[in-house]
């Protein structure tokens, strides 16, 4: 198979772990903070309401912007130091706090801060996700003109459609208390439309796991995989996460032949077979030792940190656990501060996406 070096294509990313050219950095600039609803309700914790019941509608308090922001702004110093370019999107051209009306419903927008929820590179292909929240309708426009620009540089650009997300798309009588019936996983988004956020995939070269969550539904799986071509494959995956959104806190590959797993998620029984002759390596519980309230996640945003390649690893500083345990298997550890962006839903991972990392697309089973 001949080498495709990161030169040669614009865009080009097949895993998590090859050395990374190029990513898209969020911003936290602009961001509103969503007003209570039902598909928010479904993955966040129950601390948070009265967040939301306090300043749904509103744009975040400016502190938070402001710690959130400086920490990306030393994420992105860390990049370029180890030579990796990096892009941010364009808030100029959006604003979040305007209220927008479709046929169904209003509502304003959120934030460009999670590159990774709506733009997944494979191979060549920027895969633009349809999302499932209401507030995150219009939020690829801060991204459409870097998108613009790598299409006019040769990448492939395939935008799935957007669900209507009126009433009908959301499951009435959906309940986080009532999340698991008779065994089976309950989830807000139903079938009657395709939805799916990027984050529920995960990138293993020809071999791509994706699971159902509150935003990504069977027929969102079943267009991704119609879509991106016969060379892939793609593997559902249901682990006990009874509120999933977003595998990236599940399960994260750290290079051929390593997994990291959320244990307190992840039975190893329904870890696919394939995996049988790989590594896998338990995540230690999130330290909770400092502040940071979360608002849209799990504490597991321990597990959601960045690859530089599969040797280097980017880690909130107050991970030492985690830190330990990588160091153990060989891997070098790059500490940021980074708990000031937590509130906003995620961490390095979310924060960025792969535009190009070096390497071949191949199997690694
Ligand atoms: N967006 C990543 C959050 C996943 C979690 O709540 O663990």
């Amino acid at each position: 198979m001949k080498e495709l070096v990161g030169t040669e294509k614009v865009v080009w990313s097949c895993n998590e772990w090859d050395p990374l050219e190029e990513v898209i950095v969020g911003v936290v600039e602009g961001a509103i903070v969503p007003v209570w609803n039902p598909a928010l309700q479904a993955t966040t914790p129950k601390h948070a309401k009265s967040f939301f019941e306090k300043y749904g509608g509103k744009p975040f308090p400016k502190v938070m912007i402001e710690e959130a922001s400086k920490e990306l702004d030393g994420l992105v110093k860390v990049l370029e130091s180890a030579g990796v370019k990096v892009r941010r999107p364009e808030i100029t051209n959006i604003d979040f706090s305007k209220t927008y009306e479709t046929p169904w419903w209003k509502s304003q927008g959120l934030y460009a801060a999670m590159p990774r929820d709506i733009i997944m590179v494979i191979g060549d292909i920027m895969v633009e996700a349809p999302m499932a929240w209401r507030s995150r309708y219009f939020e690829i426009f801060a991204y459409r003109n870097l998108m613009k620009e790598y299409f006019n540089k040769g990448a492939r650009w395939l935008a799935a459609p957007k669900p209507s997300m009126a009433d009908s798309f959301y499951n009435q009588d959906y309940h986080p208390d009532r999340a698991m019936i008779d065994g089976v996983k309950q989830f807000v988004v139903s079938e009657a439309e395709i939805a799916f956020d990027a984050a529920d995939f995960v990138r293993f070269g020809t071999d791509i796991l994706v699971q159902k969550s509150n935003v990504t539904n069977a027929l969102g799986i079943e267009w991704v995989r119609r879509h991106i071509g016969p060379e892939y494959t793609i593997h559902e995956v249901n682990f006990g996460d009874e509120h999933p959104m977003h595998i990236d806190t599940t399960i994260v590959p750290l290079g051929p032949g390593k997994l990291l797993i959320n244990p307190s998620w992840v039975d190893k029984k329904d870890i696919p077979k394939m995996f049988d002759s790989w590594d896998i390596i338990e995540a230690p519980a999130p330290v909770k030792a400092y502040d940071s309230a979360l608002y849209f996640s799990s504490d597991w945003l321990t597990m959601n940190f960045l690859s530089i390649d599969d040797k280097k690893i980017i880690v909130e500083e107050n991970e030492r656990p985690l830190m330990d345990l990588l160091e153990s298997h060989g891997f070098q550890t790059i500490p940021i501060p980074f708990r000031h962006f937590y509130p906003f839903g995620g961490s390095m991972h979310c924060a960025t996406t792969d535009i190009r990392r070096r390497g071949i697309l191949q199997s690694y089973f």
